[in-house]
């Protein structure tokens, strides 16, 4: 008895566990793993041309036809709600951004750089709807704004429409 009452005792004397067992550290595993840098060793340095097209009266100018053309290439692209456009993943070159004026603003204002960054073409300055750039690897372009205008009350605007000859014709419209 005395030796069982001691090895009981034994028992109960142990250290007490104290509290609940600890927790094992949380580790954090918040948001998905770190993205590997943009221009990963071996990934083509791609570049961006972006811009807005907009209205004298600084009015944004939305789904209006931006060309873009390179060297043996040609996208086409429309402005969004924010008159804003781009062309991304392009490879370094010469481009040329080329604007379709919305109908309603048959006028052009101005197609320039609005942030130069030392292209030959960021000092033409020449209202022709075409803006020129020069894009180096990895670089975004930017700012290359086209501003139209509403033709004024009581003028004539002249359209010239395509057709399948290709001679196309004129439309002639009084605005009130
Ligand atoms: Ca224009
Ligand atoms: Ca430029
Ligand atoms: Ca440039």
């Amino acid at each position: 008895m005395e030796e069982e009452a001691d090895m009981d005792n034994d028992f109960v004397d142990a250290p007490p566990l104290s509290g609940s067992p600890t927790k094992s550290p949380t580790v954090a595993v918040t948001g998905s793993p770190t993205k590997a840098p943009a221009l990963a060793p071996g990934a083509s340095m791609t570049s961006m041309i972006s811009g807005v097209v907009k209205a004298d009266d600084g009015t944004l100018l939305e789904d209006v036809l931006i060309t873009l053309m390179g060297d043996g290439v040609e996208y086409t692209t429309r402005t969004g709600s924010d008159g804003y456009y781009e062309f991304t993943e392009l490879a370094a070159g010469e481009y040329t951004v080329v604007e379709t004026n919305p109908l309603e603003y048959p006028e052009n204002v101005s197609n320039r750089d609005e942030s130069p960054d030392g292209d030959v073409a960021d000092s033409d300055t020449a209202v022709n709807n075409k803006i020129g750039v020069t894009l180096n690897a990895g670089e975004h372009d930017e700012n290359n704004n086209f501003v139209d205008s509403k033709l004024a009350p009581g003028s004539i605007s002249l359209h010239s429409l395509p057709c399948d000859g290709g001679e196309g014709y004129g439309l002639l419209t009084l605005l009130e």
